[in-house]
């Protein structure tokens, strides 16, 4: 993966900042005032109709694991992208995705579950209760940002496929159309980009089906209108723009595996003690700390082990990367 400096970090014109962290604080003191729930009580609102870059989420619950640690700005979480189906440079997405046409939207679900079939992707969300979680997000090149996503357990949807006992694991797959992304012309990947979890992983209630950053629809760039988020990962498990998951008895293939499997294997946790064969995994660049953003070391899956660790019991961790 190419790394680029900050300087090609791309301001943007719109800086919602503000107006969310004014929202963060009425909802932070609801909460301490006992007037609104911590989680799910009041069903999600109807998702907006033909929404558009920028348009706001209302009815959000707020979560309470957020990462005790202030979001990055908007303008490094939607100006710093890698989606290499719109180029590889990571301003490239915001400069691209335009063409992405994320509504209307199908979803198709196959393989080995009862309730198989395509999928509008507003049925998708009906019912499901949309939380803000802030969470920590690290990258494989060492840089990371905190995020407040938007989206509910992906679990949540999965249950209602009915995955039958074989399915031991679950693949995602991106769009894959030349005509929206421009990217996907050349064979930097094997597309469609494909991402693979063990149906644990995929069940366990911090992997977040995301829809929404900052309060705002997704933006294109940042995988528009649905992706994975996997928060003890490597940001590349978290698949964006998602039009197909399977649920398969065999480990799926995952395109950065097919790619180069000595650097990029099926489990990518968050592991400082294992490089990267051409770089250290010990330590992460927090974005948008300017120049000389602050380097802070990097914790054993990604600050999540204590919700997560016990997914990996018995296996070697050193082996299985
Ligand atoms: N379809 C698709 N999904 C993708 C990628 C991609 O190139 N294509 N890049 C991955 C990588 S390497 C990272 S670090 C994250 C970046 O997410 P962000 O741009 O929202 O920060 O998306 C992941 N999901
Ligand atoms: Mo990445």
């Amino acid at each position: 993966m190419l790394i680029k400096r900050p300087q090609d970090i791309k301001p943007s014109e719109i800086t919602p900042e503000s107006t969310f962290k004014q929202r963060r604080g009425l909802l932070k003191a609801a909460l301490a005032m006992g007037l609104i729930k911590a989680a799910g009580a009041s069903a999600q609102e109807p998702w907006p109709n033909n929404p558009t870059e920028g348009t706001p989420l209302t009815g959000l619950q707020p979560w309470p694991g957020d990462v005790n640690a202030e979001p990055t700005a908007i303008e490094h979480v939607t100006g710093y992208n890698n989606y290499y189906e719109f180029g590889t440079g990571k301003a490239d997405p915001a400069r691209y995705a335009h063409t992405l046409k994320p509504h209307p939207w199908t979803v198709t679900v196959e393989g080995e579950a009862n309730r198989t079939g395509t999928f509008a992707f507003e049925d998708l969300i009906k019912g499901h209760t949309l939380e803000e979680r802030i969470y920590r997000f690290r990258c494989v090149e060492a840089w990371s940002m905190v995020v407040p996503w938007v989206g509910f357990p992906l679990g949540d949807l999965l249950r209602s496929f009915e995955p039958n006992s074989r399915a031991n694991y679950v693949q995602f797959f991106t769009l894959n159309d030349s005509e929206q992304m421009p990217g996907v012309r050349y064979p930097v990947l094997r597309w469609p980009y494909r991402e693979g979890l063990t149906i644990a992983e995929a069940m366990h209630p911090l992997t977040l089906l995301t829809v929404g950053l900052y309060g705002q629809v997704l933006p294109n760039q940042n995988g528009a209108p649905l992706r994975l988020i996997v928060p003890w990962k490597y940001g590349f498990k978290s698949i964006k723009s998602i039009v197909r998951i399977r649920f398969m008895e065999e480990q799926p293939q995952t395109s950065w595996n097919m790619a180069n499997a000595r650097e990029y294997g099926f489990y990518s946790n968050v592991n400082p003690d294992k490089d990267h064969p051409r770089w250290s995994q010990a330590s992460e660049r927090v974005l948008g700390g300017g120049l000389f953003s602050a380097r802070v070391p990097t914790l054993p899956f990604n600050g999540y082990a204590d919700q997560v660790a016990s997914l990996y019991t018995g296996l070697d961790l050193m082996a299985n990367y």
